[in-house]
């Protein structure tokens, strides 16, 4: 039986288990990423591993989220994470060098090969013929030291294409159309392959849009295969010898097949609150509109944005409008300036904004109140853009400039002639704003770690207890994000202080959360987060688990709980446990006093337990399903008190 491009790089990198859907594996990986938000803790569990450097062919940590240096805690981040990679043997990504998945597309990423990223997006690599998967720091901090990556071995759906996409449509809209049939959650421990003639008119910027935001669907990661087109892309980068043609063979079986004609795709956006309602642009026309944002991982490429550009070229945008433009990455920056794109940009009145994540991480250019703003960026969560009042909405860079034109949602084929931009024979490429270290694979051993005061150190956990003396801390809704759990934005800047950031755990749901939970700790209960469905989507950010841990979180009890976060969960020691009737969500209420006596045992066992309601005299059957790797973690209080005990 032939082999689909999911199941050939699988088995190249098979460590331990076999390639069954449903079970738990590992694979090596060959290439890390992380970027400063989520990379800090992740080295510092690092350091605290004892790793002597970076064992894998190459680890990258970018610069990327937290570059708005209000105060010294970003800078001091900054020269954290320059130093760490010198004296462990990483390249480094110095602020202003661009976002990281456009970054790694751009100069690393390669066909065939493993990439695992403390950053959800990290499946942008999937545009390139890699098998690119996110995951919690702590992850990242292993593979990194040589050590296997545990997943589900997943189901892999094959998305079929046909024909091309029309003018004025692109790869964001095709990505919308993909989340408006599969949604944001139950799509956990599979993986889309995309296949089929199609394929012929998604260059590699357009193909790592979509794979981008396949995280939002919440699968484990989007391929594409590598052909023709991935090789002119990494001629067209300098990197010729980085190509390997990897396809499918014409015998490949798939789980099942999605068949989309692109002919048929018409402009989207993902309404507000979620990517994953979404409509078509033609029915919201006419609404008024107060900002547009265009860049962010998903669309800042140079094709991109050289579309807006001369979307613009001649034009000025509506006076009612403000319009932002965040390029990807350094090279796109360089490229528009040589073209004189920029100045289009600039003359129609845009403004132009760091080469960073900014904007799509609420770091700045927070809306009015009310507001609504356009953005060509991946998560439209309530609130995290920065106003809680404002509506969001996720379009293509086309619909983007339509609007910031006109002030109002309007299709952007009805625009006139638009552009077609081909892929330049040659990026332009200057690698200067990396810092290579010239030992890799030793580091430089003597190196001094710069730690600044906002450094803080890796919070430690008790093995799990006996009993569960609990409460319901919190008891939350439907699809609650990890930017509801652990805000960013105006928060981001403690991540390296989990004591700190820990203040603001639930903010935006709960503001008195925090003050609850540590209270309850303190008199030696222990909480418990109640939870509907989709429990953790979005982000890979672990600080959603380690400060819950730290406040003395010791089970989550959702319907259901996305794959990065129950992972993050389990390395943090919070065991996961789901309704075994859903319909019991009903019987919990918050502060109800909840406990099991055989909460070790459970864990230790199937999995299999009753949850008594002590408040409410109710008992709650409730199922932790774990591999017997993820029990010994638990167990042991999480993923770093089992390695210092040699139980990993
Ligand atoms: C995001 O887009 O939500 C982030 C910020 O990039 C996160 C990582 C983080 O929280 O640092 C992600 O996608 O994993
Ligand atoms: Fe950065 Fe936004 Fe991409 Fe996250 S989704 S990596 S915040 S640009």
């Amino acid at each position: 039986m032939g082999r689909n491009v999911v199941e050939k790089i699988l088995a190249a990198h098979l460590v331990a288990g076999e390639l069954i859907p449903g079970q738990e594996i590992a694979i090596r990986m060959d290439q890390t990423l992380t970027q400063d938000a989520t990379g800090t803790m992740a080295y510092l569990q690092f350091e605290s591993m004892g790793m002597d450097c970076a064992r894998t062919e190459l680890s990258v940590s970018y610069v990327d989220h937290n570059t708005i240096q209000v105060g010294f805690e970003n800078a001091d981040d900054h020269a954290y994470l320059r130093s760490v990679a010198q004296r462990y043997g990483l390249v480094y990504s110095r602020p202003g060098n661009g976002i990281c998945h456009q970054l790694h597309l751009e100069r690393f990423g390669k066909p065939g090969q493993t990439l695992l990223g403390s950053d959800s997006h990290t499946p942008t690599g999937g545009g390139i013929g890699m098998l690119a998967i996110g995951a919690g720091g702590i992850d990242v901090a292993v593979a990194m030291g040589g050590g296997p990556f545990y997943l589900t071995c997943p189901k892999v759906t094959r998305v079929l294409l046909t024909g091309a996409l029309q003018a004025g449509v692109s790869a964001k809209d095709l990505i919308l159309l993909v989340l408006s049939i599969y949604g944001t959650n139950g799509n956990v421990g599979r993986v889309l392959e995309y296949a089929g003639p199609g394929l012929a008119s998604l260059d590699v910027p357009a193909r790592a849009t979509i794979t981008n935001m396949g995280a939002e669907l919440g699968v484990t990661t989007s391929v594409f295969p590598s052909d023709a087109l991935t090789r002119k892309f990494l001629a067209a980068q300098g990197r010729s010898a980085d190509w390997a043609e990897l396809v499918a063979d014409p015998d490949a079986s798939y789980d099942q097949t999605l068949a989309l004609d692109l002919a048929t795709v018409v402009p989207m956006a993902a309404c507000p609150h979620s990517p994953g309602n979404v409509a078509a642009v033609a029915t919201l026309a006419g609404r008024r509109v107060n900002q547009v944002l265009i860049g962010s991982c998903t669309n800042s490429s140079y094709r991109d944005l050289k579309t807006v550009a001369l979307l613009l070229r001649g034009k000025k945008i509506h006076p009612d409008v403000e319009v932002g433009v965040a390029p990807g990455s350094r090279q796109v920056v360089l490229m528009l300036a040589q073209e004189g794109l920029l100045t289009d940009l600039v003359a129609a009145g845009v403004r132009i904004l760091e080469n960073a994540c900014g904007f799509c991480i609420g770091n700045h250019m927070s809306p009015g109140t009310d507001a609504v703003s356009l953005r060509t960026s991946n998560r439209n969560f309530e609130a995290r853009s920065g106003t809680a009042s404002a509506q969001v909405y996720l379009v293509s860079p086309e619909t983007a400039a339509a609007a910031a034109l006109t002030g109002v949602f309007t299709d952007p084929r009805l625009l006139g002639t638009l552009p077609t931009v081909a892929e330049p024979a040659q990026f332009t490429i200057d690698d200067s704003m990396f810092q290579f270290v010239a030992t890799a694979g030793t580091g430089v051993p003597g190196t001094t770690i710069v730690r600044g005061p906002n450094i803080g150190t890796v919070p430690a956990n008790a093995p799990l207890p006996e009993q569960l003396q609990g409460v319901a801390v919190i008891k939350v809704g439907e699809k609650i994000t990890t930017d509801h759990i652990m805000p960013a934005g105006a928060r981001l800047k403690y991540r390296s202080n989990v004591p700190a950031y820990s203040q603001y755990v639930f903010e935006p749901v709960d503001k008195e959360f925090a003050k609850r939970a540590a209270a309850n700790r303190e008199a030696g209960r222990h909480n418990v987060i109640v939870a509907g469905e989709s429990y953790g989507q979005g982000s890979s950010r672990e600080h959603a688990a380690m400060c819950p841990m730290y406040l003395g979180v010791k089970a989550v009890l959702a319907k259901s709980i996305e794959r990065i976060h129950l992972a993050n969960l389990i390395n943090f020691g919070i065991v996961p446990f789901a309704f075994a009737n859903p319909a019991d969500y009903d019987a919990i209420a918050t502060n109800d006093r909840l406990t099991m006596p055989n909460l070790r045992a459970a864990v230790a066992g199937d999995g299999r337990a009753i949850l008594r309601n002590e408040t409410q005299g109710l008992d709650i059957p409730v199922v932790t399903t774990l591999s017997s790797r993820q029990k010994r973690l638990l167990l042991a209080g999480g993923l770093l008190p089992a390695v210092a005990r040699g139980e990993a």
